[in-house]
């Protein structure tokens, strides 16, 4: 499972104040906590500031960049925000992501195409949310397509079904695993990742909801997901789920999380 750590998100209370004071140690800190807790990617999100967005974006991923080899998930639907950020940042980062949109996905392409930045191709368009696994599937077609047309590999994108509240709707949980199911039969070599934690939007103990999605979505083949690294039942059930499915070979990944004492 690749793994976004979602927790540098200026819609948290707590960051939002810490990029509003500029506080470089506040950021740095959850950015090397949630490398220690096995991030692959750290994403950083500062959405909320409208007008200052692309420097804001830019200045998380300097801070970040300082403290941890991890690269960034810049997250963002405005392209503006996303380029300032790219500027900066060095190695190879994740884009949070591309849509069917017109503005977006026009803007985007030329700045991915035919490099080996990481995508996040996110199943929306200017129709609004897809609610079936059709829906999903078109939207996914074209942007994957797309993409590769415009020299992207396919290893590098990773398709966002679109997680929604089962609290709106009783089948947006099949719908969306299902999808992840046809989307990774249907592009050999693709990835999928969401953030799932919108499946439990509006309803209690989220987090059991959560952890039981979450196994669901790796039985179909999920094998990204925005998540908070720091939370050790979500880690420890993906570990696990893993295992039991045959992605861990010799269950060294569960065996090691065990020795690490992250499964009690
Ligand atoms: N798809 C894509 N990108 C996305 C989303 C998506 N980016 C934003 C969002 N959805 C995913 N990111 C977050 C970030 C924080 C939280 C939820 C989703 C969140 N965190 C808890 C909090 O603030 O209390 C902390 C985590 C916890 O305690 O478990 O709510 O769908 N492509």
């Amino acid at each position: 499972m690749i793994i976004i750590g979602e927790l540098i998100n200026a819609s948290r209370k707590a960051i939002g104040a810490a990029i509003e004071a500029q506080d470089v140690k506040a950021i740095q800190k959850v950015a090397q906590d949630q490398s220690a807790a096995g991030a692959n990617y750290i994403d950083v999100n500062a959405g909320i500031f409208v007008d200052r967005e692309p420097e804001y974006l830019k200045w998380l991923v300097q801070t970040v960049q300082e403290v941890t080899e991890t690269p960034c998930a810049i997250d963002s639907p405005s392209p503006e925000a996303i380029e300032a950020a790219l500027e900066i940042h060095t190695g190879i980062p994740m884009i949070n992501s591309i849509s069917l949109e017109k503005e977006r996905y026009d803007s985007l392409m030329p700045i991915i195409a035919g490099t080996d930045i990481k995508i996040i191709a996110l199943c929306m368009s200017d129709d609004g949310m897809p609610e079936t696994v059709d829906d999903r599937l078109k939207i996914a077609d074209k942007l994957v397509n797309g993409l590769v047309q415009n020299n992207v590999s396919i290893e590098n994108i990773f398709v966002d079904p679109l997680v929604q509240p089962l609290s709106v709707n009783a089948r947006f949980g099949l719908e969306f695993v299902l999808a992840v199911e046809q989307i990774m039969k249907q592009f050999e070599g693709i990835h999928t990742a969401c953030g799932l934690s919108n499946i439990s939007y509006g309803l209690p103990v989220r987090k059991l909801l959560n952890q039981t999605f979450m196994v669901m979505a790796i039985i179909r083949g999920l094998d990204g997901a925005i998540v908070n690294p720091l939370d050790k039942n979500m880690m420890a059930n993906i570990v696990a789920a893993e295992a039991l499915i045959g992605k861990d070979e010799y269950c060294a990944n569960y065996l090691k999380a065990y020795r690490a004492e992250l499964l009690s």
